[in-house]
C-alpha cells in the first residue's frame, strides 16, 4: 500500500479537496473551501496545513465565528446543498461561538462541516489557555457542546482515526435524509501530529446523490388516499427545491387540479402568481392558504418538516375527517403527525402519483375555490403594499416598493429573524428561481446579513438583499466586513423600528404589559426601561465599514436609494425607519405559546384562557 507522510490536519484538507458529489449525472466539486478564525487551538495546526497550500481550498477569514458559519450555512442553502464549506476555530470561545449555527445549520437540514480546534490530547499542558476543565470527567470539552446540534460528531484522538471520520462526516453531508451539521473536533497537538496515510484515503471521491425512488405498494396506498378525498392540498416545503422537483410538482398539481401552500423553505418553488398558489401556510400564511387548509380533506406535505408555523400548532386543519400524508426523504419527518408516509424523493414520488392518479381519471372538486381564493389575497397584498402609516413608513409598503424594484433583477432576497419573515412569507412575491432565501427552522437573529455574504458566494452575478430588523443587525453584522474585504457586495436593508418589536407584539397580545422589548433608555422615576428611544444611524454605521449607507425616511428616498444601491458595486445599507406596528397581523391562524395560568394581571388570565379554548382544537399528535 502506498503511503504519505502528512500531518492530520494537511491530510484532512487533501481529503476535504477530493470530495465530489454526483447529482443526476452532474458531478462537482463538493467542498469549495474554508472560513475561519484563527487563535492557537488552529492557526499552527490547521492553519500550517491552509498556508501549504497543496490542495484548491479557498481560505475566507471570518469576522465573528457564528458569523462566518451562517456564511457557510447560506451558501450551502442557495446551492441547493450541492457544495459546501468547512469552518475552522480556536479551541474554548471561538468553538463555542460556532455551536449557534451548527444549530441552524441542522436544524434547516443544510450541510456544514465544523472544525473546532479542541485541547491538547496529550493534556501535557493541562489545563490549556481556554480549558474549560469540567472536574468531573477530563473527556468532556467545550466542544462536547456541538453534540446536541450535530447530525455526526467525532473527536480525532489519533491522526489515524481521520479517515474513518472523514469517510462518516462525508456520508452524513451528502445524505439528503441524514445532513446537517457535521463536527469535527481536532485537539491542537493532533493536528500537527504525522501520519503515513494510505493514498487509497486521498484519491478522488464521488458522492452519488441517490433519488429513492416510491415502493410500488407506497404509490398505491397514496393515490388510494387521494382518490378517496375531494379536497386535497398540497404544502410544499424546502425539500421540494433540493430534490429540483418544481415541474414535477406543476404537473401534479396541475393534471390534479389541486392548490399548494408553502413553507417558508419551500417558498418561490413555483411563482407566486402561478394559478394554484396559494402563498403561505400557516402562522405567517396568507389568508387564501389558510382558509383552505381549513377545509381541506387531505393534507399532502412534500419535503417539509411541518414546523408549528406551518401546522399553526397542529391547529389548522379542521376538517372532520382530514389525513395526513407525507412524501420526505426522512423517515422521522414522514412520520409527523400520523401520516401515511411514502419515505422517497421529492421528484420521483410526484411523477408516480401523477401517473397513477390521472390513470384513475382523478380530479379534486374544487371548482371556484381556488382562484377566489387568491383573487382576495392578491388584493389584500395590493392594499398592503399600499399602505401608509401616520407614525412614518410602514414595513409593508416598504416591502411592496422593494418587490417592485427587485423582481425584474431576480434579486435574491434573505431573511431569518423578527418581524420581517411573517410579513415576507405572506406578501413577499418572488419569481426566478432561488430568489427567495428564509431561514425559519432556527429563526436565527444574526443571520441575514452573514448568509447574504454565502449566498453571494453561490450567485456572483445576482443582487443579495438582506432583510433585517435593528435587533438582528446589531446582534450580528460582522461579516459586512467580509464582504468589503472580499468585493463580495451585499445589500443590506435594514428595517429600523427601536427595538425587539415582533416581541413586543407578542408580548402585548398574550395581556403582558410591554417590557423590556423596546430600546428605551433606563427611565430613573420608573427604573424601568421606559424611558427615551435610543436612536441608531445604521446608515453610518455601515460607512463606518466602508459599505456605502443611505438613510431613508420617505418612500422617495427608498425608491433612490434602491436605485444607487442596484448601481453600487460595493456593499450598501439602506436604514429605513419604518413605523414599529405596522407589519402585518395574523390571518385566519393560531401559535401556541406557554402563557400564565395565574397573574395579577387580569388580561393576562383572560389570554391564558383563550389559549387554552384553542388548544383543545388543535390536533393532538
Ligand atoms: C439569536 C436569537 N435570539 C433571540 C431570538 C428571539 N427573537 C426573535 S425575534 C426577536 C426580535 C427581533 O428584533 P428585530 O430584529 O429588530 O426585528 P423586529 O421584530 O423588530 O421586526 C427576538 C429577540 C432569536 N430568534 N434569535
Ligand atoms: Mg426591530
Amino acid at each position: 500500500m502506498k503511503t504519505v507522510r502528512l500531518t492530520m490536519a494537511q491530510a484532512l484538507l487533501r481529503f476535504l479537496d477530493n470530495q465530489y458529489l454526483d447529482v443526476d449525472g452532474r458531478e462537482n466539486k463538493f467542498v469549495r473551501g474554508v472560513f475561519g478564525i484563527f487563535g492557537h487551538g488552529n492557526v499552527v495546526g490547521l492553519g500550517e496545513a491552509l498556508v501549504d497550500g497543496s490542495h484548491g481550498l479557498t481560505y475566507y477569514q471570518g469576522h465573528n465565528e457564528q458569523g462566518m458559519a451562517h456564511a457557510a450555512i447560506g451558501y450551502a442553502k442557495q446551492m441547493r446543498r450541492r457544495q459546501i464549506f468547512a469552518v475552522t476555530s480556536s479551541i474554548g470561545p471561538g468553538a463555542l461561538n460556532m455551536v449557534t449555527a451548527a444549530g441552524t445549520a441542522t436544524v434547516n437540514r443544510i450541510p456544514v462541516l465544523f472544525l473546532p480546534g479542541d485541547t491538547f490530547a496529550c493534556r501535557q499542558p493541562d489545563p490549556v489557555l481556554q480549558q474549560v476543565e469540567q472536574f468531573s470527567d477530563p473527556n468532556v470539552t467545550a466542544n462536547d457542546a456541538f453534540k446536541a446540534v450535530s447530525r455526526y460528531w467525532d473527536r480525532i484522538a489519533r491522526p489515524e482515526q481521520l479517515m474513518t471520520a472523514c469517510i462518516n462526516a462525508m456520508r452524513v453531508l451528502t445524505d439528503p435524509a441524514e445532513t446537517g451539521a457535521v463536527t469535527l473536533a481536532l485537539p491542537q497537538d493532533v493536528q500537527g501530529d504525522s501520519y503515513d496515510y494510505p493514498e487509497e484515503f486521498l484519491r478522488k471521491r464521488v458522492h452519488h446523490v441517490v433519488r429513492r425512488a416510491p415502493a410500488p405498494a407506497e404509490v398505491v396506498r397514496a393515490a388510494t388516499l387521494i382518490s378517496a378525498k375531494r379536497k386535497p392540498l398540497v404544502i410544499c416545503g424546502g425539500g421540494v427545491r433540493y430534490s429540483g422537483a418544481e415541474r414535477a410538482l406543476e404537473a401534479f398539481c396541475v393534471a390534479l387540479n389541486i392548490p399548494f401552500a408553502e413553507t417558508q423553505a419551500g417558498k418561490g418553488v413555483l411563482p407566486w402568481d402561478h394559478p394554484l398558489n396559494l402563498g403561505g401556510i400557516g402562522v405567517t400564511g396568507t389568508l387564501a392558504a389558510n382558509t383552505v387548509a381549513r377545509e381541506a380533506d387531505v393534507i399532502i406535505g412534500i419535503g417539509t418538516r411541518l414546523g408549528d408555523f406551518t401546522t399553526a400548532s397542529k391547529w389548522l386543519f379542521q376538517h372532520p375527517k382530514v389525513e395526513f400524508l407525507t412524501v420526505n426523504v426522512n423517515s422521522f419527518d414522514a412520520h409527523k403527525m400520523g401520516a401515511l408516509p411514502v419515505i422517497a424523493d421529492a421528484k420521483a414520488t410526484l411523477d408516480a402519483l401523477t401517473k397513477a392518479l390521472t390513470k384513475a381519471g382523478y380530479r379534486s372538486g374544487y371548482t371556484r375555490q381556488i382562484r377566489d381564493a387568491r383573487t382576495r389575497w392578491t388584493a389584500e397584498v395590493d392594499r398592503l403594499y399600499a399602505q401608509d402609516d401616520p407614525a412614518g413608513l410602514s414595513q409593508t409598503r416598504c416591502l411592496g416598493e422593494l418587490n417592485e424594484r427587485l423582481l425584474p433583477k431576480d434579486a435574491i432576497v434573505i431573511g431569518a429573524s423578527g418581524s420581517l419573515p411573517g410579513d415576507l412569507q405572506r406578501v413577499w412575491r418572488p419569481r426566478a428561481a432561488d430568489a427567495y432565501h428564509m431561514e425559519y427552522g432556527f429563526s436565527c437573529m444574526g443571520y441575514e446579513i452573514a448568509a447574504a455574504l454565502g449566498a453571494k458566494m453561490a450567485a456572483p452575478d445576482r443582487e443579495v438583499f438582506a432583510l433585517v430588523g435593528d435587533g438582528s443587525y446589531v446582534m450580528l453584522h460582522s461579516e459586512l466586513l467580509t464582504s468589503i474585504m472580499e468585493g463580495l457586495k451585499i445589500n443590506v436593508v435594514v428595517f429600523d423600528n427601536n427595538g425587539f418589536q415582533c416581541i413586543d407584539n407578542l408580548q402585548v397580545s398574550q395581556g403582558i404589559t410591554q417590557y423590556g422589548n423596546e430600546w428605551r433608555r433606563r427611565d430613573q422615576k420608573t427604573g424601568l426601561l421606559t424611558g427615551e428611544p435610543v436612536p441608531i444611524d445604521f446608515a453610518r454605521n455601515g460607512e463606518s465599514y466602508g459599505a456605502r449607507g443611505f438613510a431613508v425616511r420617505t418612500v422617495g428616498e427608498l425608491r433612490d436609494a434602491v436605485r444607487q444601491a442596484l448601481r453600487e458595486n460595493r456593499s450598501t445599507v439602506i436604514d429605513i425607519k419604518v413605523a414599529p406596528k405596522s407589519m402585518t397581523g395574523g390571518y385566519e391562524a393560531w401559535w401556541r405559546v406557554g402563557t400564565a395560568e395565574v397573574s395579577r394581571n387580569r388580561k393576562v388570565v383572560a389570554a391564558s384562557r383563550r389559549q387554552k379554548a384553542e388548544v383543545a382544537r388543535a390536533r393532538k399528535i
